[in-house]
């Protein structure tokens, strides 16, 4: 019996998982690393116990301190959400050897799973339909290439202990398999430490379509349906829906049948996925299984009507299945969204930093917000950077995307960038209108979908001047008087108001600005803009000492700033290279004084689990470093500093 529930995650997952421990009547204990001792999850939970350092490994990950806040706070399960150690066997089987129940698969299933050729031959043996291909012990040149013949070009090479589409090479001819097969077995050797690789008929732009599947400790197995998770960028899920548009109903059950045989075949306990490549012929192929409670699975929840986590607790319970395969209702249709912190106009590079502005759509009949966070808290560059998942339902899927691209439409957050514009694009998108998703829709649509940054004009600038003089923050009475007035103010001189304002790196100083027949509207946040005959209205919001402007469907943040200080500031720091987010130092490359290219990279930061090079934007010479490796670095942060160009 479970009265204690341990959540060894973070973020959504873990707020999530609480939120229905506790309708279980549950006692929660929330883990955390130092630096989230404030975040939600932990203020949500009653009990919750610190881990360690920001990392991951000095904390989620640490099994045995994990183990250890189990015993101390009495709990009787532990779950893990997704990612951390969700699908690592070894602390399934710590969890079982300390007594404590593991909300999850048995170790077994996990460790057969954890296999891509492993897992194919599982499935092989129960029937489950495979991709042609070969996935045996043989990895000489020569195996591959009789497969390769055999199942006809293209093929795709894929690294055996490979995942999420790493260590994947499409070879088109015989040719050119002796060069691709060498660098894809490079490639997974340095990524996986084992190089082994399988090959399999390559799939013209097939959809991702997987099936959720529950069974329990009697040997009962079910469906709940599939998820369409095609649309992914970089093979990071961005929008799932269920159930998977247009499917025939005989496709939907025989997908069905197919997850529950491959389930059972590893004796699967709980919640898992089982994952398949559809093609265009509607031909399905098992791709992986997934053995955890996936980030999707509301959209699953919201057609169905179950609780996935509190079966799960039941399950882990020793109960059987809350229902039977013809018990299990399927209404409407449901979309998810991910809201990740991400740059999207400079390659998704992942983003960090204080989300000074974070309102979510507001609640009501088919709309879900599942997030770990309020306004004000740091996204941080040490954990995934999704910050929520937006999810509507409804009795149609056109209901539910327009439900969703209103959602969107609500969802403020500044301060941090996100993929919020790009998620509308892509629900506004026509093509998915009319359900045209398969794995290419990112990279076919990218025109529309991830459009050239619109410069700002002078529409833009105005608007803002007016916004800045109607709605700008109050100074509190201690900084208020004319010489916190940023406006040029000087004794002696004629009076003139000017407006110096900053947005998005570009400064621009106006004069007499004209705001008759405009106002601002604090109740609504609307500035209201009249031009002639013309009447705009912009969504303005004030968040501290800036203003949030929605412009061309995005959030710009405009702040005053002196032009007189900026000058003296600009002298200190001619050539100086910032960090561009949170993170830590990597690899220091150059030492002062040393002559340097164009180009070159001076020193590589960690942030996100990614590793990104900071190069000299000119040739040039080193003047100082002022970093070192492995140290913690905040967003700005002066890094290295080169002579001024002469
Ligand atoms: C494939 C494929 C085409 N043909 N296998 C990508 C990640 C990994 N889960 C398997 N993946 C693929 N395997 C064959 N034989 C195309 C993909 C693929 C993909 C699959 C699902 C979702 C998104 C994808 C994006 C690119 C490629």
């Amino acid at each position: 019996m479970i009265n204690t529930l341990l959540i060894a995650n973070r973020g959504e997952i873990a707020c999530r998982i609480m939120r229905t421990a506790r309708e279980l009547g549950m006692t929660t204990v929330a883990v955390h690393s130092d630096i989230d001792h404030q975040a939600q999850h932990v203020l949500q939970a009653d009990l919750a116990i610190g881990l360690g350092g920001a990392k991951p490994a000095d904390s989620y990950l640490l099994m045995d301190r994990i183990l250890a806040a189990a015993h101390a706070s009495g709990a009787q399960a532990i779950h893990p959400g997704y990612g951390f150690l969700s699908e690592n066997a070894d602390f399934a089987r710590a969890c079982e050897a300390h007594g404590l129940i593991f909300v999850g698969p048995p170790a077994s299933a996990i460790d057969a799973m954890g296999s891509k050729s492993a897992a194919k031959s599982l499935m092989e043996q129960a029937n489950v339909p495979l991709v042609p291909g070969y996935h045996g012990e043989a990895q000489d040149l020569q195996a591959f290439l009789d497969a390769a013949a055999a199942i006809g070009y293209p093929v795709l090479l894929k690294a055996t202990a490979g995942g999420g589409g790493k260590g994947m090479k499409i070879v088109e001819s015989a040719a050119a398999m002796a060069e691709a097969f060498a660098s894809a077995q490079r490639e997974a050797q340095s990524a996986f430490g084992d190089a082994r690789m399988l090959v399999e008929k390559y799939l013209l732009q097939p959809r991702h379509v997987e099936v959720q599947v529950f069974c329990d400790q009697q040997g009962n197995g079910i469906y709940l349906h599939e998820r369409d998770c095609s649309i992914q960028r970089r093979h990071q899920k961005v929008v799932e829906e269920a159930p998977a548009p247009g499917l025939p109903i005989e496709l939907h059950r025989a997908m069905g049948a197919a997850a529950v045989k491959a389930a059972q075949a590893i004796g699967y306990v709980g919640a898992g996925t089982v994952e398949f490549l559809l093609d265009a012929r509607g031909e399905f192929f098992f791709m992986e299984m997934n053995t955890r409670l996936q980030v999707e699975h509301p959209v699953t929840e919201a057609i169905t009507g179950q609780d996935l986590v509190a079966w799960q607790l039941r399950i882990a319970q020793g109960e059987q299945l809350p229902l039977t395969q013809q018990q299990v209702p399927l209404r409407g249709h449901a979309i998810e969204v991910r809201l990740y912190a991400e740059d999207t106009d400079n390659d998704f590079l992942p983003a960090s930093g204080t989300l000074e502005l974070y309102r979510e759509p507001a609640g009501g009949a088919g709309r879900r917000v599942d997030s770990g966070v309020v306004e004000g808290d740091v996204v941080s560059p040490f954990y995934d950077p999704m910050i929520a998942k937006l999810i509507a339902w409804g009795e149609t899927r056109e209901e539910a995307r327009l439900s969703l691209l209103n959602m969107l439409r609500e969802t403020v957050v500044a301060g941090v960038q996100t993929n919020l514009t790009f998620l509308s694009r892509i629900l506004a998108h026509p093509a998915f209108a009319q359900a045209e998703v398969d794995t290419g829709f990112i990279p076919r649509h990218a025109e529309q979908l991830l459009p050239a940054a619109e410069p700002l004009d002078d529409r833009f600038w105005d608007t803002a001047a007016k916004a800045w003089l109607l709605a700008r923050p109050v100074r509190s009475a201690a900084t208020a008087g004319p010489w916190a007035e940023l406006n040029s103010w000087r004794a002696g001189l004629p009076a003139r108001s000017r407006v110096h304002l900053r947005c998005a790196d570009l400064d621009r100083s106006f004069a007499a600005v004209d705001v008759s027949g405009c106002s601002y509207d604090p109740a609504t946040r609307t500035l209201l803009l009249t031009d002639g005959q013309q009447r705009c209205r912009y969504p303005l919001l004030v968040g501290g000492q800036v203003l949030y402007l929605q412009w061309a469907n995005t959030w710009q943040r405009i702040e005053p700033f002196d032009p007189i200080a900026e000058v003296e500031h600009s002298q200190q720091h001619a050539g100086g290279l910032q960090a561009p987010m949170n993170g830590s130092v990597v690899r220091v490359m150059v030492e002062p004084g040393q002559q340097v290219e164009a180009g070159a990279v001076l020193l590589v930061l960690e942030a996100m689990k990614m590793e990104h090079s900071i190069r000299a934007a000119e040739a040039g010479r080193v003047k100082a470093v002022f970093c070192s490796e492995g140290e913690l670095i905040a967003e700005g942060t002066l890094l290295v500093e080169m002579e001024d160009a002469p």
